[in-house]
């Protein structure tokens, strides 16, 4: 089912989080149906007892962690397993079990007794518990997650079964149309949560408008549940950073029809003054400003549950050729990025979260692209108060032509309504991104996007939509439901490999057809070059620094050309080196990074800061 509100779990007067990070009992079931741990029911009693168990860490994906070859390269069902303590005092309150993300397919038993399955590797999903939990008493909880892609998750898959005579028997590999490697397990936290059991807000969204004398209208909706039938009462307040009040309001909700029910509040908060939300290349004296939006539902029995958010103030449309944050134009200069890194693979991690966005300052970045599936909430939020823009990208990713059927598109719709109903809150997501370079020269795609296109409208008209393609200019069926699309090149690597002098024209020609043929500006999703840390040669050869230097150089020629009249933005691919599948044209992993995968620069990053740095003064 689709999840209704997802509200990320923060603690308050009436809410506690409990954080189930650490380490986990893991098994991965090499039977050779993938099913033994279904038949034999391993979540009905301790993984300990039904076979050898090792520890894996939460969050983190589980491939890098062991010496096994097998562990690594696995495919189907594995399982995790923890005991979590529910504390007595937590008695009389609702009880959430929340994961932030699971990649793939995933189902989770507290108990033994299965609470909720989820299908899709980087969106929350939870299921509330409270009748299932023992208080006072160890419980354990159980998940199951798969890692195979078919024609039919995002990104899609396909599973080869058999090899050469020397590979095992029943040996079956993965496929896929993209690069970076297909990690999975727990990426991201998972946790317990508390609110009142009679009364919890559970949804908001939120709208900003600028009116003409400088005041904000931000527009609420508000959605509270109750399980008893009397009115509620509904404050809301937008505060300041430091604490005082900026404007509020107090709404009456009429009692349940029929109980429980979600009750909906809407209204306006009329803020004088206000202090937008910028990023930081626009404002660098104060950027990334955010309120904190309290809300308090209280019920005629007096129980009330707090919920504060951070909310920033601004409007994004589109202009001519750039994008205009709060009326004015910004021109974002910025990264592509993975969540990736060594031994954790995709886990979220504080340490590299943190130095990352110090490294998107250093390089004078002001906009990155969650390529190629939504980031962890955490980096969002952290994003935000630095005063970066993030276009937001689905995880649909290398997508063929038989993947665009009716059964791809209905999980595509949903994963758009996950998306948006996580992230509609965040100021700094200025895009949604459909797809990153789906078959669109294939007619199967016009029918198919503008499906996707009309539903994300729908889900959220405050924001441009796009979808990232390497099409031949004139040859796509999609783009014409953008309201602005990326565009991806490798001049002087896949087309003219060693010849980055033929940049200028080759890039030029390609961008200028685009132009003609989409006919509104547009942006440059990915361009860049492989280069081997600490390898050099000069005149420069593939793979050396010198190389990609050479070719970002080149590329940034043209981009100065464009940026007055139709590009509107510029990302690099990419910020760092990532893991990928094993192809002879990878060299231990994408080395398209101006950072090392261990965060630390090559030459080109120096240019590309300077680049940055000096578009920065341009504002
Ligand atoms: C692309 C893809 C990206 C790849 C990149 C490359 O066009 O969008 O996922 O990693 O090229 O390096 O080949």
């Amino acid at each position: 089912g689709t999840a209704r509100g997802l509200l990320y779990p923060r603690e308050s007067e009436s809410r506690e989080v409990k954080v189930l990070d650490g380490l986990w009992q893991f098994r991965a079931d090499f039977s050779p149906s993938r099913d033994e741990g279904f038949v034999n029911q391993w979540y009905s009693q301790p993984l300990a007892t039904t076979g050898e168990v090792m520890p894996m860490p939460v969050p983190s994906s589980w491939n890098d962690i062991t010496q096994n070859a097998s562990i690594k390269e696995y495919i189907g069902w594995v399982w995790y397993e923890r005991e979590a303590w529910v504390p007595a005092l937590w008695t009389g309150l609702e009880i959430v079990l929340r994961f932030e993300s699971a990649h793939y397919n995933a189902i989770a038993w507290v108990n033994g007794v299965e609470v909720v399955s989820h299908s899709g590797g980087h969106l929350p999903f939870q299921a509330n518990i409270t009748d299932l939990v023992k208080m006072g008493a160890p419980n354990r909880i159980t998940v199951a997650i798969n890692n195979t892609l078919t024609p039919h998750t995002l990104p899609p898959g396909t599973l080869t079964h058999g090899g050469p005579p020397e590979l095992p028997e029943g040996f079956v590999s993965l496929n896929y149309q993209f690069d970076f490697y297909n990690y999975a397990g727990l990426h991201r936290p998972v946790k317990l949560y508390t609110t009142p059991l009679s009364v919890h807000v559970d949804d908001v969204t939120l709208v900003t408008s600028l009116l003409a004398n400088g005041s904000v209208d931000l527009s609420y909706t508000v959605d509270v549940f109750v399980s008893d039938s009397g009115p509620v009462e509904l404050q809301i307040i937008l505060r300041e950073k430091e604490g005082g009040s900026a404007v509020s309001a107090s709404l009456q909700l009429p009692g349940c029809q029929k109980s429980p029910c979600v009750l909906t509040g809407n209204g306006q908060l009329l803020v004088n003054n206000p202090r937008l939300w910028w990023p930081w290349t626009m404002e660098p004296n104060d950027p990334g400003y955010l309120y904190q939006l309290e809300m308090v539902a209280t019920t005629s029995a007096k129980v009330s549950d707090y919920y504060r958010m951070p909310v920033g103030l601004r409007t994004v449309s589109l202009g001519t050729p750039q994008l205009n944050i709060n009326g004015k134009p910004f021109y974002f200069h910025g990264v592509d990025k993975h969540e990736d890194a060594d031994i954790r693979g995709k886990g979220l991690d504080y340490p590299l979260m943190v130095k990352d966005m110090n490294l998107f300052r250093w390089l004078g970045v002001n906009a990155f692209r969650t390529s190629h599936y939504p980031y962890a909430e955490e980096f969002m939020d952290l994003a935000a108060e630095y005063g970066i823009a993030v276009i937001d990208e689905s995880p649909a990713v290398g997508l063929q032509g038989q993947n665009f059927v009716n059964e791809t598109l209905q999980h595509h719709l949903e994963v758009m309504h996950e998306l948006i109903q996580r992230d509609k809150n965040r100021a700094n997501v200025i895009m949604w991104s459909l797809a990153n370079e789906p078959a669109s020269n294939d007619p199967r795609s016009k029918d198919y996007f503008e499906s996707v296109a009309k539903w994300t409208r729908i889900l959220d008209s405050t924001r441009p939509i796009t979808f990232v393609t390497d099409q031949h200019p004139g040859d796509d069926y999609a783009a014409q439901y953008m309201d602005t699309i990326g565009v991806n090149y490798y001049s002087g690597w896949y087309t003219y490999p060693g010849y980055p002098d033929a940049i200028p024209y080759t890039l030029s020609t390609w961008l200028e057809e685009w132009n003609k043929s989409f006919g509104k500006p547009f942006f440059m999703s990915e361009y860049g070059a492989g280069a081997v840390s600490g390898m050099h040669m000069d005149p420069p050869t593939l793979y050396t620094e010198d190389y990609q230097s050479a070719v970002l150089t080149n590329t940034w020629t043209v981009f100065d050309k464009y940026r007055q009249s139709f590009l509107m933005g510029e990302l690099l691919w990419n910020f760092q080196d990532f893991e990928s599948y094993e192809k002879s044209d990878r060299v231990n992993g994408n080395k398209k990074g101006v950072m090392t995968r261990q965060r630390q620069p090559k030459a080109a990053a120096r240019l590309l800061r300077q680049r940055y740095l000096s578009l920065a003064q341009g504002y």
